[in-house]
């Protein structure tokens, strides 16, 4: 192996390999732990070291680092205290997910490091997000965002590499090579020669660098990100190297050919770089063994420090006030002046002034910018704050998604317009697994708003009526907030801007245009979790929202010798199940009318803690009406008969008269 230090003083050539050895020592320790059974699980990176050393040195403290499972060198190159490290992977207080989450899965600010989350391609998006960020920001920082060779299979990778080369974002993408993905060789995961090879169909430039070669990577890595930071773009990085244990240890290495093991064994990077430090005179033996003992003790000292750490006592209120960032809501009382507006005009109007309010929005979507958008919401957008902040979106949900939370944790807001709320699920992963779940697992919040425009009822098909907040309500995390008015939906929005949790904001499409009330013209707010009572009486409570809340209107218009209670939830997450419960003990009976299909929706859950906190004072079984367990059709009689609304009329009357 060939180590060109032409350039490199003694001092960085041992900076370098001390960087190099100490991932290496921590982790033959970590062997011996686990084969003592003092740790339950370990994903090897040795043999590798000499990439994650080599990027994380490459790169200024600032810069952020998007490492893997195998990319231990990233965190103990950024100086964490190994103390910090091992109470991580033993689930202690002193790790960085107060024991919820595992091993490498944490992000830290203050190290400038963000962790994967288990599904391996979305952090490959959140680094364009922060890539976005420092572009927009003019910082002339890189990211460096790592990936296995078999997470290039993912979608996630095209996306996250389409959408940087299309914005030209400033992100390093690290492709560690080594191999195999768990058992499968790299011939069963993609077909072409090289991964680099791929830049060309992404208009990006790539690179194919020996990933064992601590030297050639540290070289050619700071010599691209010099270059990148003064001419923002993405480059693809292929880093040739061997993964030399198991997938984890306890799976072993028996599919791996001999030869290719001892082949690669040749070109360990430690051993390589050492025995070139000692033939080049830059170390002698007695040196090397002083900085070998030295991170020895290190080493020992620290995890003693883990290992004296009580565990943690489980704290139900610790655990469950964590999954929401701690919102400190701002009342902005509304102005006297009013305009009448439809609903698709309040809509626009909150956005435009959620610009105005905060200079550090963006709003990403396809077709949003000289567009409008399909239903004109941010028309005339661009003119008014640049495209820089009016984002049009290749078709990537996944990757602009993911882009929102990694603009979030570089401090930017985003709001993401969903073309069509049904059109989430190529997106579904970065928001039930990656947003919602960062706050809770190690603080960050993810301070996004996905604008779904939702519902049925204008013959679009299985494709473009869903109304699929269930998907939501039940993930942890996330908020849902469900408009059924324009004066509603306005100060909604306003909020679930302000709001540093991830909004799902739903907007039913066919209030869009038909729906007009007294909106006021300047910017205000409305509280989350409060739900509205649009009518009252005493005779049966009807809980809905969206749609549902103007199908209950036209009925009890046409039967006003119906005193009811109409409740409009206006958000689903938090629910206003107080408002809910007082109206219940007050009628005896209550009907829940939901435009979703039935089984699993928002309304059974509302149901059953009825029966559960309200039992002893209903006169009849709660109702539930909502639309039939089918997709949506197209044609526009059957659409009708699949919905709820058909329904509701009848189910009343049954439920007044029992
Ligand atoms: C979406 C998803 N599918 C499958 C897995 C299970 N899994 C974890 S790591 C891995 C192999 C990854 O291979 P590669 O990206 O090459 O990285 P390496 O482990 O070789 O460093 C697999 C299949 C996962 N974590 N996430």
């Amino acid at each position: 192996m060939e180590f060109n230090t032409k350039f490199l003083n003694a001092d960085l050539q041992i900076k370098l390999y001390k960087a190099l050895l100490k991932p290496r020592l921590i982790e033959e320790k970590m062997l011996v732990l686990l084969r003592q059974g003092k740790i339950s699980k370990w994903f090897s990176g040795i043999g590798q070291e000499a990439i994650a050393v080599g990027v994380t040195m490459a790169l200024d403290a600032e810069e952020y680092i998007l490492p893997m499972h195998r990319n231990l060198g990233v965190f103990t190159t950024r100086n964490i205290p190994l103390y910090r490290l091992f109470g991580q992977w033993q689930g202690k207080a002193s790790g960085f997910t107060k024991g919820r989450d595992r091993s490498f899965h944490f992000g830290t600010q203050e190290y400038k490091i963000i962790g994967m989350i288990s599904h391996l391609g979305p952090q490959l998006g959140v680094a364009d997000g922060i890539a976005l960020a420092s572009k927009l920001n003019n910082k002339k920082q890189v990211t460096a965002v790592f990936t296995g060779e078999g997470g290039t299979s993912e979608g996630d990778f095209h996306e996250a590499l389409n959408v940087a080369s299309v914005w030209q974002l400033p992100v390093l993408f690290c492709v560690e090579n080594n191999g195999y993905g768990l058992s499968t060789p790299t011939n069963e995961q993609y077909r072409c020669e090289n991964i680099a090879d791929r830049g060309v169909g992404y208009g990006m430039e790539s690179h194919i660098v020996d990933g064992n070669n601590i030297i050639e990577v540290y070289t050619k890595v700071s010599e691209i990100a010099r270059s990148v930071r003064e001419y923002p773009r993405p480059v693809l990085i292929e880093f040739k190297t061997f993964r030399m244990r198991g997938h984890e240890e306890a799976s072993g290495t028996k599919y791996v050919p001999q030869e290719l093991m001892d082949a690669w064994a040749e070109k360990d990077p430690v051993e390589n770089y050492e025995r070139f430090l000692k033939d080049s005179g830059v170390l002698n033996e007695e040196q090397i063994d002083v900085i070998k003992a030295d991170f020895t003790k290190e080493i020992t000292n620290n995890l003693q420090l883990a290992f004296d750490e009580d565990d943690i006592t489980p704290d139900l209120s610790n655990e469950l006030n964590d999954v929401y960032h701690s919102f400190d809501f701002q009342l902005v009382e509304p102005s006297d002046e009013c305009q009448e507006m439809r609903f698709v005009d309040a809509v626009s109007e909150g956005l435009k002034q959620s610009m105005q309010h905060h200079d550090n929005l963006v709003i990403m979507g396809q077709d949003v910018a000289e567009y409008g958008g399909v239903f004109k919401i941010t028309e005339g957008f661009v003119e008014a704050f640049g495209k820089e902040r009016v984002r049009n979106t290749p078709i990537c949900e996944s990757a602009i998604i993911e882009t929102a939370m990694g603009l979030s944790i570089a401090g930017i807001k985003s709001v993401v317009e969903l073309q069509f709320a049904d059109f989430v699920s190529s997106g579904f992963n970065p928001v039930v697994n990656y947003l919602a779940k960062s706050f809770y697992r190690w603080g960050q919040v993810a301070d996004v708003v996905l604008r779904m425009p939702c519902g049925a009822g204008v013959g679009a098909g299985p494709f473009h009526s869903q109304t699929n907040e269930a998907w939501f309500t039940k993930t942890p995390g996330l908020k849902v907030v469900y408009p059924a008015f324009p004066y509603d939906a306005k100060g909604l929005l306003n909020t679930a801007i302000n709001d540093s949790n991830p909004v799902l904001f739903f907007e039913h499409k066919g209030l869009y245009r038909t729906i007009k009330q007294d909106v006021p013209i300047d910017y205000y707010t409305l509280p989350f979790g409060k739900a509205s009572f649009i009518r009252t009486g005493e005779q049966v409570s009807v809980v809905t929202y969206g749609a549902g809340v103007h199908w209950a209107l036209d009925v009890l218009e046409k039967h006003q010798h119906i005193q009811a209670d109409l409740i409009d939830l206006r958000t689903l997450q938090p629910l206003d199940i107080d408002s809910i419960y007082s109206s219940v003990r007050k009628t005896g009976r209550v009907i829940i009318l939901q435009e979703d299909s039935l089984f699993g929706g928002i309304a059974s859950d509302i149901s059953a803690l009825i029966a559960e906190h309200c039992f002893e004072y209903l006169d009849a079984p709660i109702k539930r009406v909502a639309s039939l367990d089918t997709p949506i059709p197209f044609n526009k009689a059957i659409e009708a008969q699949y919905l709820a609304k058909s329904r509701f009329e009848e189910s009343l009357f049954e439920l007044v008269n029992y």
